[in-house]
């Protein structure tokens, strides 16, 4: 009876929540705002918004991501637009595969969500160039970001472009869409100044265009604090609490709450935790915030050569809520679920309640939301050291150090920031069971170069040293710089004892004189200009001097970055004869120049040019400039795999044709600045929390499920700096063990979260007063002593099990003071 009641009731819902979908799909909804919020059809909401980058994960992942942002309690999915991803040649335009940027908006709008639509379209984000096509830089006359006619007329036109491409698919919220705001320019407050009175009149100039498309939602503009009305200026950081609009009639929004940070190569891992996240958005909210955007909430992979930099690696995984992989980010992700729950929960008191304020020592304070009877209240302890214990309204209340409580009705702890009651998993990487055993067969082919670049044929010549963005359009990392010079016996330069002296701007350098190579230098992470300085030999005669110049990602952040230059500068012979020094600068000689590599102009990483041989036997090891191929089967099952580049040097991997992006396994993390610790407590910065001190800073590379075919695929690597490939290997990605934490009175939820797995196990378990962290817990001095049978009984053998933490679930537990605590280890 039971059941039926609830059989039709659940089709009842599924029918309202059909209709409900229908409906809101094609009615056009009004978006507004006031001083106090977003209004959608005149209603101030609160808005919880997740950044996720479509082209840094597949088309195929982009559902489930978007579920389990909706499932992790946002409504809003925000992204920038990439435009040199885009438009690659001047009005050649892409938007395929993960670029299908409409794809992208209507995953969000099936899964009845909100999209914001960051344009820029300068757009930072740790991208290459920051989202400029470098063929922009290019044009004559151009000055980019200011009041420059030509600059402002492709900004327009890609800008139109885009709102066209949305507006054509009806993608706008007053449409019926999902698109509830749009952003123009980015960040553009930091370095105004910068402009002068240019940049005064561009940012005018951006507002007045932007409103000019009509697109019938309102536009922001983020740390931009005299945006023109009637853009919305929005907060970045890590912190927001502090922040006001620009107008009284602006409702106070957080565009990008960085909730961790991005990795370079030579770079430690930087976490920040659930609990000062939780934190930020909490006060943010205590102190009338209304819309927040984490940034990022899933930060995925830099494909290609997408990676901004310079050396911004190829993992972007952020220590987002979701991971590189898709997968959650336990205990951040259900930490701050929860605390979306009790957010949206109070809209309607947070959006119309009046506010009230009350100040207690040691930066606590307790701010009170009253409406219609109803009312919220947040007790916010700034302190980083000081628990604090405050009597608020006749009851007594300990808020930890650096947190921030909830209570329902302004009486009862429903929430502290710190006190986190979600499962922590750990990942574990398990090998390919679809190979028999973990070597594979390689084959190889050198980036033959000896009867091209080393003879210095190339394909255009021009007198002196180019840029090398002027030089290349960025199309490659690699060019070559090739110029011969004649010495004659009597020249002061003949001599045995000679220094090729080579001043580049990074951020790596080959140099090759006579067909052999006589150094190479790779710029370090923070200084990428240096001075290249070899002894040569030069023969009586004709000399050849070759040298390759390389990238890894252009700057995409900093006052006028797009002016800085890369490549080489200036090229000397230099000989020193006592106190005498000769120079000869090359630096206006003919030189010819060459983009990419040979391997690159025959496609060696694609699966389409078939008849290029490769060799089969003496696999060269630690060779320079070296291509290698190897196939291997699809790991079975639905885990993200990653292929594991141990031994590798420097260089750039494809999957079946994809790229997967650089590599740069040699590099590592310095062996300081980690902490086995981590104190949640105390203003966060990207320099806490490190992990992975001494080792590769990024060994693993997501090879997303959707680049491999059934059975066999390709896997080439170029490698330019020398490495071994026999020990690379694939992997799936799974949670490993989970661990649980909860006070008595919540309930705590153990999952394997991926694919179906079950419980296998139980590592430990007690309900009392148990010590230690996740993989290390121990018991207390007291505990409940069937806590490890109850929950066995509870979870081995189930996807997720749920368990309500108190002495009616366990017993008592013989602990004579304070509340008992629940501690699980789970396998998966
Ligand atoms: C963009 O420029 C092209 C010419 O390069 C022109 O045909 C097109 O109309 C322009 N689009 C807009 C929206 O101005
Ligand atoms: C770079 O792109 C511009 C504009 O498309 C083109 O005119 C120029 O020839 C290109 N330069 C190189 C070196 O390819
Ligand atoms: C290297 O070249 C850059 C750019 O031309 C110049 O600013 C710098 O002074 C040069 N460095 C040396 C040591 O010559
Ligand atoms: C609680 O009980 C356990 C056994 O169940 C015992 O070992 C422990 O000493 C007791 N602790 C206290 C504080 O009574
Ligand atoms: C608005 C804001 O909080 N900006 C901060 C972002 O983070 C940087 C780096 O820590 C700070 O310098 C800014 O003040």
């Amino acid at each position: 009876m039971l059941e039926s009641i609830m059989a039709s009731s659940t089709v009842l819902l599924f029918l309202l929540g059909f209709l409900s979908v229908l409906l809101s799909s094609c009615a056009a909804v009004e978006v507004t705002y006031d001083g106090r919020a977003i209004k959608i059809d005149g209603e101030r909401r609160v808005l919880l918004s997740g950044s996720i980058h479509y082209p840094r994960s597949t088309a195929e992942m982009w559902p489930d991501l978007i579920q389990k942002a909706k499932d992790g309690g946002l409504d809003t999915i925000e992204t920038y637009v990439f435009w040199n991803a885009h438009e690659p040649h001047r009005r050649e335009y892409d938007f395929s595969g993960n670029l299908d940027i409409i794809r992208f908006l209507k995953t969000i709008k099936s899964a009845g969500m909100y999209a914001v639509l960051r344009i820029g379209p300068y757009v930072c984000a740790e991208w290459n160039y920051g989202g400029f096509p470098v063929w922009l830089h290019n044009m004559p006359g151009i000055e980019l970001r200011t009041d420059n006619e030509i600059y402002k007329n492709e900004m327009q036109n890609f800008t139109t472009k885009i709102v066209d491409m949305a507006r054509q698919e009806k993608l706008f919220a007053s449409q019926g869409g999902p698109i509830i705001l749009a952003q123009i320019e980015n960040e553009y407050g930091n370095f105004i100044s910068a402009y002068g009175g240019a940049g005064k009149s561009y940012i005018n100039w951006c507002a007045s265009m932007a409103q000019s498309l009509d697109i019938g939602v309102p536009w922001i503009m983020c740390q931009q604090p005299d945006a023109p009305q009637p853009m919305i200026n929005t907060c970045n950081g890590w912190y927001c609490d502090s922040f006001t609009p620009n107008s009284p009639n602006s409702p106070k929004m957080w565009t990008e709450n960085w909730t961790g940070w991005f990795k370079h190569w030579g770079g430690r891992d930087p976490h920040r935790t659930a609990e000062d996240l939780a934190f930020a958005v909490a006060r943010f909210f205590q102190f009338g915030g209304t819309f927040q955007n984490y940034y990022m909430y899933h930060g995925g992979t830099n494909f290609g050569r997408t990676a901004g930099g310079p050396y911004i690696s190829t993992s972007y995984d952020y220590d987002a809520p979701l991971d590189e992989y898709g997968n959650l980010n336990q205990p951040k992700w259900g930490h701050l679920k929860q605390l979306h729950n009790h957010l949206k929960s109070m809209e309607k008191t947070l959006t119309y309640g009046d506010i009230s304020t009350t100040n207690f020592k040691d930066a606590v304070t307790v701010t009170k939301y009253d409406f219609d009877g109803t009312s919220s209240c947040f007790l916010g302890n700034a302190n980083s050291k000081i628990d604090a214990t405050i009597t608020f309204e006749g009851n007594q209340y300990t808020v930890p150090a650096w947190s921030v409580t909830i209570l329902s009705n302004c009486k009862n702890e429903v929430y502290n920031t710190a006190k986190v009651n979600t499962q922590t998993s750990v990942m574990v990487k398990k090998s390919n069971k679809a190979e028999d055993g973990p070597l594979l067969t390689w084959r190889w082919k050198p980036d033959s170069n000896k009867d091209t670049s080393l003879q210095g044929l190339g394909t255009y010549e021009v007198e002196g040293i180019l840029e090398q963005k002027a030089a290349s359009n960025d199309t490659s990392d690699y060019l070559w710089y090739m110029t011969s010079v004649d010495i004659d016996a009597n020249d002061p330069i003949a001599s045995k004892d000679l220094t090729l002296r080579v001043n580049t701007s990074g951020h790596a350098l080959h140099a090759y004189v006579n067909g052999k190579l006589v150094g190479s230098q790779l710029a370090e992470y923070g200084s990428y200009d240096f001075i290249f300085e070899k002894k040569v030999l030069l023969d009586i005669g004709s000399n050849q001097i070759s040298l390759l110049s390389a990238t890894v990602g252009l700057k995409n952040y900093g006052v006028r970055y797009d002016l800085a230059n890369y490549g080489i500068a200036s090229v000397e012979l230099v000989r020193t004869m006592g106190d005498e020094t000769i120079i000869k600068d090359l630096s206006g000689h003919k030189w010819v120049y060459k983009v990419g590599l040979n391997g690159e102009d025959k496609q060696l990483y694609s699966n389409v040019h078939l008849h290029v041989k490769w060799h089969g036997s003496n696999l060269p090891l630690n060779r320079m400039m070296m291509w290698y191929k190897t196939t291997f089967k699809t790991p079975i099952g639905k885990d993200p795999v990653v292929v594991d580049l141990q031994g590798l040097g420097k260089g750039h991997a494809w999957v079946n044709g994809h790229s997967i992006g650089r590599y740069w396994p040699s590099y590592l993390a310095s062996d300081t600045g980690c902490s086995d610790t981590c104190d949640y407590r105390g203003t966060y910065s990207d320099r806490k929390c490190n992990t992975n001190c001494g080792n590769p800073s990024q060994r693993w590379y997501h090879v997303p499920r959707s680049f491999l075919v059934d059975d066999v695929n390709t896997l080439v690597l170029f490698e330019e700096i020398g490495g071994n490939p026999t020990l690379v290997n694939f992997q799936t990605i799974a949670v490993g063990t989970a661990c649980g934490k909860a006070y008595e009175g919540n309930t705590l939820e153990l999952s394997c979260n991926s694919g179906g797995q079950t419980i296998s196990d139980i590592k430990f378990a007690s309900f009392g007063d148990p010590q230690g962290t996740c993989t290390s817990f121990k018991k207390g001095s007291c505990e409940s002593e069937n806590s490890l049978a109850i929950i066995q009984q509870a979870c081995i053998g189930k996807e997720s099990c749920s368990i309500d933490v108190s002495e009616k679930t366990f017993g008592s537990s013989n602990c004579s003071n304070g509340v008992n605590k629940l501690a699980v280890e789970i396998i998966c």
